[in-house]
């Protein structure tokens, strides 16, 4: 009888002891404590927390970004260049790695150069030159054989001079040609930028790209970044007095430097060419003076572009070229062809959307970053 007795105590005591703790876990879940959290701090919030808001749309010439440029370091030529250097190192390696010249080697290096766009014309000659000279010389050696190939590069690429002339004292003009999107209007943003920070000169930019409203919107965003002035006149209004009247303001106010941005098309049937030689010829009227004439030519075109080039060349009596969009093509190799082909000095070139992707070009420094 005890037993049994002892036996229901012992059941409704479990009972109990149940009820109560099962209480405790209720009234906890109810405040928000659950396992593991100490009573009094908060619980983790079970569901995931909102999504972050979407970031704002990228402004139009994000390139530029908002507010006064900074002015920073310039990028190395061999971190822009790597499609051609990938492409170069693919074979050069390989001519390295055979160890002895022989056929295979005269088949790579024909492949390499014709890959990065050096031309028909400029392999040729340089490899009919180079198998003279190993027979000449004896050459054994890949190793020397390259060498010898960069030199000779280098050599195809002489100017004595690349520099951007200007003659102190009165306005200069500095007229941008080429065909459209080659990138002329972001090249005279970049070189005003380097003139008023670096040469402290004070620059007026002429929107002579009057073929679209937005060219003119293009030129001005980069005006007010880099504390250029600038001269626009209405869309589709004669680019010749849109330029006459920069010149105009330039000497009126005593400015160093005119900016011409031009069209690589027209509305009308004017041939574009006479049109480029007219603003030539109103932008070289006394006081002020025309120095330098740049053709501005896109890497990506390559061979292509060269032919485009040589139109204006022969038309705008062309001083020099800014070769741009390095960065984005294995086709660096048309440097060597536009030096050869139209006898004009590279003087810059491009190698990226931002306002310090210009540097001035320098061919050791080129086929180094091309061949390592
Ligand atoms: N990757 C790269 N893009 C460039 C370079 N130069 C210009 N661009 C881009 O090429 C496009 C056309 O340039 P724009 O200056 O408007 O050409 P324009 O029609 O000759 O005035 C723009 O999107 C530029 O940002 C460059 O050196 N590298
Ligand atoms: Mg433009």
């Amino acid at each position: 009888m005890a037993f049994v007795i002892l036996i229901v105590v012992l059941f409704v005591a479990a009972v109990a002891a149940g009820a109560f703790v099962g209480v405790r876990v209720r009234s906890r879940r109810a405040r928000g404590d659950l396992e593991g959290t100490p009573p009094g701090e908060k619980a983790p919030p079970t569901r995931p927390p909102p999504p972050a808001p979407e970031p704002a749309p990228e402004p139009a010439g994000e390139a530029l970004g908002e507010g006064p440029l900074p002015v920073g370091e310039a990028p190395s030529l061999r971190s822009r260049l790597g499609k051609a250097r990938n492409l170069l190192s693919g074979y050069v390696g390989g001519v390295l790695a055979r160890g002895t010249i022989d056929a295979s080697t005269w088949d790579d290096l024909e492949e390499a150069l014709l890959g990065v766009d050096v031309g028909v014309a400029t392999t040729d000659v340089l490899l009919a030159e180079l198998r003279g000279l190993v027979k000449a010389e004896r050459i054994k050696d890949p190793a020397r054989l390259t060498d010898v190939l960069k030199e000779r590069l280098v050599d195809e690429m002489r100017f004595d001079d690349r520099s951007l002339h200007f003659e102190p004292g009165v306005p200069n003009v500095w007229l941008f040609v080429g065909v459209n999107g080659v990138g002329k209007t972001t090249t005279i943003g970049k070189i005003a930028r380097r003139q008023v920070a670096d040469e402290r000169r004070t620059v007026v930019m002429a929107a002579g790209d009057t073929f679209r409203a937005a060219a003119a919107d293009q030129l001005e965003l980069w005006a007010q970044r880099v504390d250029a002035e600038i001269v626009r006149g209405a869309e589709g209004g004669d680019p010749s007095a849109v330029v006459f009247d920069a010149v105009q303001r330039a000497a009126a106010r005593g400015r160093d430097l005119v900016l011409a941005d031009t069209a690589g098309r027209l509305h009308t049937r004017i041939n574009l060419m006479e049109e480029l030689k007219k603003i030539r010829r109103v932008a070289d009227r006394p006081p002020a003076k025309v120095s330098e004439t740049l053709l501005v030519i896109d890497a990506t075109t390559g061979q292509n572009g060269l032919a485009q080039a040589r139109q204006f060349a022969d038309a705008a009596g062309v001083t020099g070229v800014v070769l741009t969009k390095l960065d984005g093509t294995a086709r660096g190799g048309i440097v060597v062809a536009i030096q050869r082909d139209l006898g004009l000095p590279v003087k810059l070139v491009g190698i990226g959307e931002g306002p310090e992707d210009l540097i001035p070009f320098d061919p050791e420094e080129f086929v180094e970053a091309l061949f390592s």
